[in-house]
């Protein structure tokens, strides 16, 4: 037994190192040495190991990136040191001002220069105590900032525990937290469908995504760090700026590519003209080029003003602005419907990259703008990813511009287009039969909350896709084994396994489908009060908008979103086929009086032993019960498992019964 302890602790030492390692090629050099299938199957064992065996968890386990939970605000912090921001310098001359001024305040010293590019993100500031992060935070004011210690660690580019034989006692590093261009567009995309404001840089973008209470959603953001200075070091430390980043690089952490040692301006110059010209190659976004004399001796005699050091400058790019022609104005259909206007310009090369297209975001913004077709409008990207169209210029206007109509009807499915009242976005309601929404929509069948298809997942949704093997869900249930085994990577194992869990999808609870089609405001809650009421999808689909909303927890939105999914004849056509293939549309009627929790409202936290936490939120609702995810005095019971958060603590402050798991299991069988 001893022994075998023994070597299951060995091997959680060895899997934590050769995950750190992969993590390390993967997020820090861009250079993986193993697949990530391969990686995941590191990690899976890793998780097993310490589920089996709780007390080898260590905060530095790569496991523990993720986890803890939501916190209720921000604690302040006090850096090491300052956190000093930089003196900006605005064109050539003025970087040539700042040298002048360095000659002057150590006359006849020569000087190394290290270039860097200067990342356009939030700062950050991380310690390590013996080789183990213990804390970040962010600039604040530079004295006092705040602690976003889980935050930053669910960030895969942040080494947990240094890549040094002997690390410092302590270890303050400073940097930047950023984002992809990829990344940003890809969030702004996703806020511009939901109807939320947009970031307007990966600046405000990022710090937007640490300054997360839950550390999840910042997890979901894929932010990267990069480290560009030593805050405090214990014991000995480097000489010069440009062994520092060697030393910075040596402990694992990602540090700013191209860095240039310079001996004469000239060199800084070049360096600064190069990133300007080919900033737009990178894929990340830069602002600038940030310019350290290199010698720590020479910095320190240097010192600081109340602001910035003397012995550093930030050489800011110009943003740069150009006049288009707006040719004609589109409209795009996102994944969850939402559509979106886009400029068609002329194209026209803007910081370095030609612009052909820009978002207008929304159809009130477009009216706000007043950006009409035929327009010439200003277009800018100055630290800006997405191009976007500053203005229009109404003196070029020649009384041929056309003011765009927003489209009825989608462009791509021909259904019906509304937009809510109070709303920005405007969507299409063809759900479950348009295009531009069905892979999405897929994914949303599969999971288990709704019909529950195993081997449904993204990738195969996509080849299914891609080879035309269907275009709707319907098409799921019309699929043969033999279609089954075009799927890429798909044996006869595979194929058989996901035909049978199509199958067995057909009898899923009328709850579950309701679900699964999508109709705009009909979560997984609401899908069950629609079909205790309606039993069929038949009658739910007849319903008038006065007798939905006559229902309970039914409001006009969700009314009208109901009767609008029901009218597009599209989505109809959809239902007759998945209906026509055997898939169940009616109740399975439970008589009220085994509705033994009907009235009540229950609210999880933590971790339960004998349930998922969806199994547990099917058993109440099946019960006619509800699940919140939040604690408030209407709340009925909160079932605690193991490691409740503040859901625990705000039942206790509001007085709510606090039960536990077989406390629960009594109820049931009560
Ligand atoms: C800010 C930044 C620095 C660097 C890159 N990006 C930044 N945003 C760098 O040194 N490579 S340094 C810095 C600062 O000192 N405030």
């Amino acid at each position: 037994m001893v022994s075998e302890k023994k070597d299951v602790k060995k091997r959680v030492q060895e899997l934590r190192d050769l995950i750190n390692y992969h993590n390390y090629r993967y997020y820090v050099l861009d250079s993986p040495e193993i697949s990530d299938a391969e990686y995941d199957e590191l990690v899976k064992e890793l998780i097993k190991l310490e589920e089996a065996h709780p007390e080898l968890i260590t905060p530095d386990s790569p496991t523990q990136r993720i986890g803890a939970p939501p916190a209720e605000g921000f604690t302040p912090v006090r850096h090491r040191a300052r956190m000093f921001s930089l003196q900006d310098a605005f064109g050539l001359e003025e970087l040539e001002a700042f040298f002048k001024r360095l000659s002057r305040e150590l006359p006849n010293e020569k000087f190394e220069y290290v270039c860097e590019l200067k990342i356009d993100g939030a700062a950050v500031a991380l310690n390590y105590e013996k080789g183990i992060y213990v804390r970040g935070a962010t600039r604040g004011d530079g004295e006092i900032g705040e602690d976003i210690t889980p935050n930053i660690k669910t960030i895969k580019s942040v080494p947990l525990k240094l890549l040094l034989e002997k690390p410092p006692e302590f270890l303050e590093v400073r940097g930047e937290a950023y984002l992809s261009k990829e990344q940003f567009e890809k969030i702004n995309q996703e806020r511009s469908e939901e109807g939320l404001p947009l970031f307007a840089n990966p600046r405000n973008a990022a710090a937007g995504s640490l300054r997360q209470l839950d550390p999840k959603i910042t997890a979901s953001r894929e932010l990267a760090v990069i480290i560009h200075g030593l805050g405090f070091i214990s014991g000995e430390a480097p000489k010069t700026h440009f062994e520092a980043l060697q030393f910075l690089e040596r402990a694992g952490f990602k540090i700013t590519p191209f860095v240039k040692k310079a001996v004469t301006t000239e060199e800084v110059f070049d360096f600064c003209r190069e990133w300007e010209r080919k900033r737009d190659k990178l894929p990340f976004e830069i602002d600038g080029v940030v310019i350290k004399v290199n010698s720590i001796e020479q910095q320190r005699r240097l010192g600081e003003t109340s602001k910035a050091p003397r012995w550093a400058i930030a050489y800011k790019f110009p943003p740069e602005e150009k006049t288009t022609k707006v040719l004609n104005i589109d409209v795009n259909v996102g994944r969850t419907g939402a559509l979106t206007p886009v400029a068609i310009l002329e194209p026209v090369k803007v910081a370095g990259s030609t612009v052909s297209r820009a978002t207008l975001h929304n159809e009130d913004e477009m009216r706000r703008k007043d950006i009409r077709i035929g327009d010439y409008v200003i277009v800018r990207k100055a630290g800006d990813v997405i191009p976007e169209i500053v203005a229009p210029i109404p003196s070029r206007r020649t009384g041929k511009e056309k003011i765009y109509q927003f489209p009825k009807k989608c462009p791509v499915c021909g259904s019906d287009v509304v937009r809510p009242e109070g709303e920005a976005v405007a969507r299409c309601t063809g759900g479950i039969s348009c295009p531009a929404q069905v892979f999405e929509h897929l994914l949303h069948w599969g999971r288990r909350g709704t019909m529950d298809i195993e081997g449904l997942g993204p990738e195969v949704v996509k080849d299914l896709l891609e080879k035309n093997l269907i275009k709707n869900v319907a098409d799921l249930y019309y699929l043969t084994k033999e279609d089954l085994l075009k799927v890429e990577h798909f044996a006869d194992k595979a194929a058989e396994n996901l035909y049978q869990a199509i199958q067995k999808s057909k009898n899923r609870p009328l709850s579950k489908l309701l679900f699964a089609l999508g109709i705009r405001h009909v979560g997984s809650h609401l899908a069950s009060v629609l079909a205790k009421h309606f039993s069929s999808i038949d009658k739910l689909s007849k319903a008038k908008f006065e007798e939905l909303q006559g229902i309970p927890e039914v409001g006009p939105k969700v009314a009208e979103s109901i009767t609008t999914f029901f009218k597009q004849k599209h989505n109809l056509e959809v239902i007759n086929r998945l209906k026509k293939a055997g898939v169940k549309m009616e109740a399975v009627m439970v008589a009220p009086t085994f509705q033994k929790l009907a009235g009540l409202t229950f609210v999880v936290t933590g971790t339960l032993e004998k349930f998922t936490r969806e199994e547990v939120k099917s058993k109440i609702e099946d019960l006619g019960g509800r699940v919140a995810s939040s604690v408030s005095k209407k709340t009925d019971y909160v079932i605690v498992g193991e490691n409740p958060g503040s859901k625990l603590d705000k039942a206790r402050e509001l007085g709510v019964k606090i039960i536990n798991e077989n406390d629960f299991i009594n109820l049931l069988e009560r």
